[in-house]
This record gives structure tokens, sequence and C-alpha cells, in this order.
């Protein structure tokens, strides 16, 4: 087995952390050692600079800064726990990483994406998620699951066109790579989101052992 880094994208209420678990749980009934984890987040620091990115304050956050937030709770995650389980050939499953930048902070909020870029490489350097699954679906259906939860964080209180240009950022970049991104129809109930799930299985347990 070597390393494996999977992340999972999409816009609001998707259903990412429903089914990492499911993703988890199959691929270690095959004996497959697997992090789960979470962006922005994913160690103690990381996850104090969460609090500051998703909590709504009186003081609106300039975009910069909120681009340089992602990366800053990036550098620590990829450091503490991201480069560390791959070294010794774990399947790293990711709840949202740079492709949620270009999407969020790119599409939605308009920032250069050669300015993403730069920061990519400097905080990540040639390392890419080997495979990234984006769970697509209307944003309006989206929104309705997050909001039936309770109180919206920061992201979730934009309006429809922020996450309209940030869906269609998703599918773009999808397009541009094929062979790294997988589209899950994810308006389907979840059964049949997580028997697009199993579908993929073979080839994620193959790129593990390959
Ligand atoms: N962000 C993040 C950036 O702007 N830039 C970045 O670089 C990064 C890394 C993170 C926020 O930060 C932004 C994007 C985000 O706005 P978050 O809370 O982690 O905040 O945001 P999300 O990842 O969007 O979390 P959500 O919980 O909103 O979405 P999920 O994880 O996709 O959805 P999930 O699994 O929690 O499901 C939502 C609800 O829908 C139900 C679930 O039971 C749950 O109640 N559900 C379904 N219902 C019907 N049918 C299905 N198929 C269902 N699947 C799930």
């Amino acid at each position: 087995m070597s390393g494996l880094f999977i992340t999972l994208e999409g816009p609001e209420g998707a259903g990412k952390t429903t089914n990492r678990e499911y993703l988890a749980t199959c691929l270690r009934k095959q004996g497959v050692e697997v992090v789960l984890s979470r962006e922005p987040g994913g160690t103690p620091l990381a996850e104090r600079i969460r609090e500051l990115l998703l909590e709504p304050g009186s003081e609106a956050m300039a975009t910069d800064t909120e681009l340089l937030l992602m990366f800053a709770a990036r550098a620590q995650h990829l450091a503490q726990v991201i480069q560390p389980a791959l070294t010794r050939g774990a399947v790293v499953i990711c709840d949202r990483f740079t492709d949620a930048t270009y999407a969020y902070q790119g599409g939605g909020r308009g920032l250069p994406v050669s300015r993403i870029a730069v920061l990519e490489d400097f905080v990540q350097g040639a390392l890419r998620p080997d495979l990234t699954l984006i769970f697509d679906l209307p944003v309006q259906v989206g929104l309705a699951r997050a909001a039936a939860r309770g109180r919206l964080d920061r992201f979730e209180q934009e309006g429809r066109d922020f996450f309209e240009a940030v869906r269609r950022t998703y599918l773009e970049r999808a397009g541009m790579a094929p062979e790294r991104y997988r589209l899950i129809d994810a308006a389907q109930p979840l059964e049949s989101v997580q028997r697009q799930l199993d579908g993929l299985l073979p080839d994620i347990l193959d790129r593990c052992r390959g």
C-alpha cells in the first residue's frame, strides 16, 4: 500500500461529512489505514483558525485575510496530519481542500486564480490530491439542507449568486482534469449517493495498491 490523498468537495449541504464516514468504513473493511480529516481545521491550531473563518463577526473580513487564513490553516494541517499520514502509507480522506479555495475565494469572492495558485505552490509544493470527489447538487437543495440544521455560519450567509459561482467553479475544475475528479450526483437520496461511492471503490483500491 502507498499513501493516497482523497478530497471531498462540493457546495454547502452536499453530504461530504455524511459520506466521508461511509467511504472510510468501506476502505477499512479492506484493511486500508484511513485518516479522516477536514478543512479548514484538522489540528487544534487549525481548528482555532476555522473558528475565526466561520464565526460571523462584527468586523468584515477582507478577502485576502480570508485567503491567507485558509492557507495558514492548511500549512498546519499538512505539516501535522496529512504529510505524516501519506508518508506512512495511509489513505487520507479530507473534507475540503484547495479546490474549495478556488471555488469559494476564487469563484465566490472573485479573487484572481493566479493569487491562489501562488499560495498553493508555496504551501503545498508539488502535493495535490490524487483523487477528488465532487458532490454536486443544485444550490438551493444544498442550502435548504444546511438551513435545516439551524444557525448559519459566515459563508452560509452569502447569497445565491455566490454559491452558483462556487458550484460553477467546481464543475469547471472537474472538466479540466477528468483523471483527478469524479462527479457524484449528491441531490439523490443517501442510499443512491452511497451506491455511487460503491462504484468508485475498485478504482480507489487499485490506486491504494498501485
Ligand atoms: N471554505 C473551506 C472556503 O471558503 N475555502 C476553503 O479553502 C475551505 C477549505 C467550511 C466552510 O469553509 C469554506 C466552505 C464552507 O463554507 P463546513 O461547515 O465544513 O464549513 O462546510 P461544509 O463542508 O459545506 O459543511 P456542510 O455540513 O454544510 O456540508 P456537507 O458536509 O457537504 O453536508 P453534510 O454531510 O453535513 O449534510 C448536510 C445535511 O444534509 C443531510 C445531512 O443529514 C445533513 O443534515 N444530507 C442529506 N439529505 C438528503 N439526501 C442526501 N443525499 C443527504 N446527504 C446529506
